[in-house]
């Protein structure tokens, strides 16, 4: 699974491609903010994604960033809580645009609570690079990065022979970064009463060197 949990069984393609941050993995711990200190910056930002299931809900890529994390697809208009692609297609893919380059330490996806194997197999790429793969994992797939990470587009690609197991289908991203009080690699320093906190709050104190935007 994408996660910085050490001995999970991991594709040969995927591994091949993101060695040089399996060797980064084992060197450090993962980012451990306190969840007070931390926000999901991913909710409402501007999505796409390669199709969506024409019927039965539909199944557009809001429904991931919807702030519902509840894993059901069936839910009635408009508060169905999952993204689904077509049924027909073997590569299919999702994507978030967190409008600028932000720092974030964690990313959380959740699966649809009835189709957890959907999650298999699914690479996600930061920035138009791929930086894990799921595998044979399944359910709920956790990426904690050993230092923040600044990402832009998180994008989810899923391949396969048959609709089961090309499908994309689960039901909320998150990508955690600071508070717009906090700063640091695990969100411990606050940021200087000078900061001004305005939309969007999250850049107001940089992520790395704590500096207010503007000044
Ligand atoms: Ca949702």
């Amino acid at each position: 699974m994408c996660s910085s949990s050490k001995g999970r069984v991991w594709g040969w393609i995927a591994a091949l491609s993101v060695i040089a941050e399996l060797l980064v993995f084992t060197a450090a711990a993962p980012v451990n903010v306190t969840p007070e200190h931390e926000w999901n910056v991913a909710v409402s930002k501007s999505c796409s994604q390669s199709s969506h299931r024409s019927s039965k809900n539909n199944g557009f890529c809001g429904r991931a960033l919807n702030g519902n994390k509840t894993g059901y697809y069936y839910d009635e208009e408009p508060n169905s809580n999952c993204q689904h692609t077509s049924d027909t297609e073997t590569t299919n893919w999702w994507s978030v645009d967190l409008g600028l380059g932000i720092y974030i330490h964690k990313i959380i996806i959740y699966a649809r609570v009835t189709f957890p194997k959907r999650m298999e197999n699914i690479s996600v790429i930061l920035n138009g690079i791929e930086y894990c793969n799921t595998g044979a994992s399944e359910g709920d797939a956790r990426i904690s990065f050993d230092s923040p990470q600044k990402v832009r587009y998180i994008q989810l690609t899923r391949i396969g022979q048959d609709q089961e197991t090309a499908i994309l289908n689960f039901c909320e991203l998150e990508a955690y970064s600071c508070n717009f009080t906090r700063w640091g690699e695990s969100c411990e320093t606050k940021c200087g009463t000078g900061c001004p906190h305005s939309v969007p709050s999250h850049i107001q104190c940089d992520r790395i060197t704590g500096a207010c935007s503007g000044n």
